[in-house]
């Protein structure tokens, strides 16, 4: 039986008196069990073998450690352990260097920690990011830190989760030694080759001294604990990690490592890790969509957008920040300047917050042109139509672009909710038209919807997906139906929120409820921000369509009514007096709520913030279900990413499908059964929830890669 062999994951050289101990475990070097078993292994060979000097430990591939297996999180643990794996490189009797390059983190910079001496290569990026996924620095990382740089410089880093170049990582202490460009190895050998020729200690970072002042390390940790509270409220891992760095500061080390593991077990077995690591593999995992794996992307060295209006405007920026050449068309002279000025207003405002340099300004803005005249679009290689939301408008600028645009060009449009089919067929190529819908602000909004109609080419496609990525956006594909992936969901759960608002919630009740919840801002204040009069328009847009026995609130017709708009009128929802950004709940607006629950015969209840979590997000999620059900989603997780980057829906709980699976999907089918006693037409359960419930499976068993 011919079997391959098992790559070594950890392999082991004697060069001279030095062992050089490899880990390969791609793609990033995880410490899997088996990197663990073969690390502890080595250093016990090298402690154990006396033609042994000293240890030299690399990476193979890009990276050194990128950190612990986050595949391993939530399943049954496997020893070695990686403090116990950490501790076992402390403890060795030979001097132990880390020889750093690409990323050391978490685990990864732990491992280096734990060793004698380190070094690092130009590339090297060393950080203790564990809070990005709900987790602290679980093997001694929360120990060795503020003992080596002291508590302020290690709370910052392990706070912040950003990574620190050689040359910071350097001054700071973290690395001894930094190697020029090129062979890692030999300049490995020769650092080792000193130490011995100077007879260097074995050093151990938990005998490091960065603690001794006593007084600075307190204050800085109290500092910490202010900042926290502050700026993560609501979240787990941040306040665990100043209180083990404070154990360092009052506890003997290994009563610091006891303490550092029991917190770690507790941020382990949050359901805030479960959130946010789903998070971090869908963020990948919707990079995967069949036409990114079966086609190469058409090349994008210039870009055109047709409109100048906002979402145009911010189109060109973001496109503009990316480095590549824009050419934005429109109407007329004035239009054309009204986006020249826009484009122009984001990056002043840059310079004027000394963001940007106005040599910087004037580069990017060199790459802008304009014309009136669809033929300067002839050498652009992809075009992203941002024009008024209308048919007709939209396949009139179509027609143009089919006739100036090369052979090969992408036809992208911005609709939010239009058919991208019946464009497509409008024009001689139908292949080449893609959706791109982007979120306003464009140049801020990271999500971006690539919309598939039924005929496009799988290269435009993955055209789509490239030019998000040299837009450094997060691209989700989405099919074709009325308001696709996000905009469609949205619609629903914002009934739902207008039917409690009927019942008996004000606005601003809904609206705490959600920002307790996470979100940054409730769904009243989004719609002053965004301004009321878009909802409005599609309102009526969609009035004659609309099922005449459907519930139909007119809260927000009669407040539109009056040009209250939101912020840019000084009044929505809220009030803003004299321009502020933050609004006051408004008596008058809850005088028309009155009146319209007496017009519409409802006698007004209360509802608790529980009780309006429930509905909203079951609204929410059984309309997830729906997309993915239909295909308009690939899977439950690029729902998730949609909601967390274009709604605002809190990362930590994962998206809205990922949320539901921590509910439990029997707990979200009964509560859509018992508001469908009320209203039965709305609240009807998604078959796609109804099935899952029935085989007792999740979302998550629908998410290949989990
Ligand atoms: C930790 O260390 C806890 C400890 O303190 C205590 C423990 C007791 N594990 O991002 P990419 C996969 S917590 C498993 O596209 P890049 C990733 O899913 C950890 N897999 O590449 C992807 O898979 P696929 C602290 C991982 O070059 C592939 O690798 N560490 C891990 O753009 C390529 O990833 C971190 O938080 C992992 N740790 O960026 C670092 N990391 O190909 C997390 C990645 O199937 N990682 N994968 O889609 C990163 O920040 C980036 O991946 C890195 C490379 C910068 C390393």
């Amino acid at each position: 039986m011919s079997q391959d062999k098992p790559i070594d994951v950890v392999s082991r050289e004697l060069r001279g008196d030095i062992l050089f101990v490899t880990v390969n475990n791609p793609p990033v070097n995880a410490l899997g069990v088996e990197v663990r078993r073969g690390l502890v292994a080595a250093i016990d060979a090298a402690d154990a073998d006396p033609a042994v000097q000293a240890v030299l430990i690399l990476g193979a591939g890009r990276n050194f450690i990128a950190g612990a297996d986050i595949r391993e999180f939530g399943k049954p643990p496997l020893a070695p352990y990686l403090p116990d794996v950490c501790n076992r490189i402390e403890a060795c009797t030979k001097p132990v260097v880390a020889a750093i390059h690409g990323a050391a983190l978490g685990g990864g910079l732990e491992i280096a920690l734990a060793a004698h001496y380190r070094l690092a290569a130009p590339d090297a990026k060393l950080g203790l990011p564990e809070v990005l996924l709900g987790l602290m620095p679980g093997a001694g990382g929360t120990q060795r830190t503020p003992r080596l740089i002291g508590a302020k410089a290690a709370l910052e880093l392990m706070l912040s989760a950003r990574q620190m170049g050689a040359q910071e990582a350097h001054s700071l202490g973290v690395v001894d030694r930094l190697v020029p460009e090129g062979d890692l190895l030999a300049h490995g050998l020769d650092y080792v080759r000193e130490l011995l020729a100077v007879r260097a200690p074995v050093r151990r970072t938990r005998d490091a001294q960065a603690l001794t002042d006593r007084e600075a390390n307190r204050a800085a940790i109290e500092a910490a604990r202010v900042d926290v509270a502050r700026k993560s409220a609501g979240l787990f891992s941040p306040g665990k990690i100043v209180e083990a760095v404070a154990v360092a500061l009052e506890q003997p080390f290994d009563e610091g490592l006891r303490i550092e593991r029991q917190l770690f077990l507790q941020c382990l077995d949050s359901p805030q890790r479960a959130g946010l690591i789903h998070a971090f593999m869908a963020d990948r995992e919707v990079l995967k969509a069949p036409e990114t794996r079966a086609a190469k992307p058409r090349a994008i060295a210039h870009v055109g957008v047709v409109g100048g209006g906002t979402m145009g405007a911010g189109i060109a920026v973001a496109v503009l920040d990316a480095g590549l050449p824009v050419t934005m068309i429109e109407r007329d002279e004035a239009a054309l300047a009204r986006g020249r000025a826009y484009v122009d207003k984001v990056y002043s405002g840059m310079v004027a917050k000394g963001r940007m340099s106005s040599d910087a300004k004037d580069s990017l803005m060199a790459r802008l042109a304009g014309s009136t005249s669809y033929d300067a679009l002839a050498a652009a290689d992809l075009v992203v139509e941002a024009v008024f939301e209308d048919m007709a408008v939209k396949k009139a600028v179509f027609a143009e672009l089919d006739r100036v645009c090369k052979p090969g060009a992408v036809l992208a449009t911005n609709t939010s909710y239009l058919d991208i089919d019946e464009i497509a067929a409008s024009v001689s190529r139908p292949g080449d038209v893609l959706g791109l819908h982007f979120f306003s602000p464009a140049n801020i909004m990271k999500l971006l919807e690539i919309v598939v109609p039924a005929r496009v080419s799988a290269d435009v496609v993955a055209t789509g997906f490239e030019l998000a990525k040299k837009l450094k956006k997060v691209p989700v594909r989405a099919g074709v139906c009325d308001g696709f992936i996000g905009n469609r969901i949205l619609a629903v759960y914002r009934q739902a929120a207008d039917h409690m608002v009927e019942d008996g919630a004000s606005p601003y009740q809904i609206d705490s409820a959600l920002r307790a919840f996470g979100y940054p801002m409730g769904p009243f204040q989004v719609s002053d921000l965004a301004g009321g009069d878009i909802g409005w328009a599609t309102r009526k847009r969609k009035a004659a369509t609309r099922d005449p026995k459907a519930r139909y609130v007119q809260i927000a017709d009669r407040i539109c009514e009056r040009g209250w708009f939101g912020q840019k009128t000084g009044r929505g929802y809220y009030l803003y007096p004299q321009g502020a950004r933050t609004g006051v709940p408004d008596p008058e607006v809850e005088a028309i709520i009155d009146a319209e629950r007496v017009r519409a015969g409802i006698t007004p209840r209360s509802l608790s913030g529980e009780e309006i979590l429930r509905r909203y997000l079951a609204a929410m999620i059984n309309e997830g279900a729906n997309v993915v059900q239909q295909g308009i989603a690939l899977r439950p997780l690029d729902v998730d990413v949609v909601f967390m980057y274009g709604y605002g829906f809190p990362r930590h709980r994962g998206g809205p499908m990922k949320y539901a699976d921590t509910l439990g999907l029997p707990q979200v089918l009964a509560d859509i059964r018992e508001f469908a006693q009320q209203d039965p037409l709305f609240w009807q359960a998604s078959p796609l929830l109804v099935d899952l419930v029935e085989r007792g499976a999740d979302f998550g068993s629908l998410n290949q890669a989990e």
